[in-house]
């Protein structure tokens, strides 16, 4: 595919309520979405990085730099032949795998345009739907917390996370236990205890809690690896899991006993199956992460989620548990099983709103040979 124009849109969401972790509240959120223009087909990406360096250092700041002055310049007037010449053509820039992730997936989206298959083939999906739950964002007391896990449950989602954060974990996560016996419930700490401090989460492991995700420091696997053993209930990393590099470490030192993935974490889609099947071969479940995508990015992990070893139920959930208003035509809804449909379209299988996406775009660059 020759690829004759890359357009980048800074893009800025209403979330329909505020989404608070332990790295900060938002009630907004940016990203970059990407179209490549080639041989007549338009491809759409979605970059993940948000406007702040809380989740990882990338922003949409850094990878709109990244994307302008670095990747479009080796990829502009190129015939690329895949996902994998694509990454051997940034391999020269350190990192910045939201900036890469954002463009490969446009890649894979004109590819699958092309050939007239869904990504989901193209990347060797079995399931037409996929098992999902939804992430509660920290509420003002247990109690509004248990308020809002009621509202989920009866919209029918079937697993539930809470993020937690220092003084906000036990009681929240024991409060919630007592109101629902039977759920599926894991937690997310987003890097904020050390391992110190992670000691005041031993009265989880009563909770009979699915996981327990990134206790520790965004980059580190080693104390992660002493902390499991302090718990029966399993780890699961996602920020400090950046590559398939990383994944083999994790599992071989038992940093983890599961793995959340996010293709644009890990530098896109490829890299993405790289890890599932990794984790297939040594019998280790993961489920697909969320970024609160816009329906280019939920369609893509809908895909992603709907490979074998995909195994926990994901964060994609519907796009209404996010926003009133999308950039897609499609919006994705959650069917009655707390599962939603893959699509099944050519490419990513959706379509863009140009009127809404002209309303969320704060600012646009297209660039040509
Ligand atoms: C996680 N996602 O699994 C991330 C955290 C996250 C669904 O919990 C803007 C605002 C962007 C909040 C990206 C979920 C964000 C965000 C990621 C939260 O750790
Ligand atoms: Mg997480």
């Amino acid at each position: 595919m020759k690829i004759e124009q890359i357009t980048l849109y800074r893009l800025r969401m209403n979330l329909r309520s505020p989404f608070e972790t332990s790295f900060g509240r938002a009630v907004t959120r940016e990203c970059i979405l990407l179209e490549i223009a080639s041989e007549g087909i338009t491809g759409y990406g979605e970059c993940v990085a948000d406007a702040d360096p809380g989740y990882s250092y990338e922003t949409a700041g850094t990878a709109w730099h990244i994307l302008r002055d670095f990747i479009a310049p080796v990829v502009l007037g190129q015939d690329l032949t895949g996902s994998d010449d694509f990454q051997q053509r940034v391999a020269f820039i350190r990192g910045h795998n939201m900036a890469k992730a954002g463009l490969e997936m446009a890649l894979w989206d004109l590819a699958g345009k092309a050939d007239g298959r869904s990504l989901r083939q193209l990347l060797g999906g079995i399931h037409d739907r996929v098992a999902v739950g939804v992430s509660v964002g920290i509420q003002a007391s247990p109690e509004a917390l248990v308020e809002t896990v009621g509202g989920y449950l009866s919209q029918s989602y079937q697993r539930i996370k809470i993020k937690i954060k220092p003084g906000r974990d036990v009681a929240e996560a024991q409060a919630v236990r007592r109101a629902f016996p039977s759920t599926q419930l894991q937690v997310d700490a987003n890097s904020a205890y050390t391992l110190e401090t992670a000691q005041t989460l031993k009265p989880l492991d009563d909770l009979d809690l699915l996981l327990i995700e990134q206790p520790l420091d965004e980059d580190d696997l080693w104390d992660h690896s002493r902390l499991q053993p302090q718990f029966r209930t399993p780890l699961c990393l996602d920020e400090s899991i950046v590559s398939l590099r990383h994944t083999r470490q994790a599992l071989e030192m038992g940093a983890c006993r599961i793995i959340n993935i996010k293709a644009g974490r890990v530098g896109g889609l490829s890299q993405a199956v790289a890890i599932h099947d990794l984790c297939q071969a040594r019998g280790i479940p993961v489920w697909c992460g969320g970024m609160l995508e816009t329906g280019v990015g939920r369609a893509a992990n809908l895909a992603l989620a709907s490979l074998p070893n995909f195994a926990l139920p994901g964060d994609i959930s519907a796009t209404d548990r996010y926003y009133a208003e999308d950039i897609t035509e499609q919006r994705f809804v959650l069917n009655n099983d707390s599962t939603i449909s893959v699509p099944d379209a050519p490419g990513l299988g959706v379509t863009i709103n140009r009127d809404a996406l002209r309303r969320v775009t704060q600012e646009r660059l297209t660039l040509e040979r």
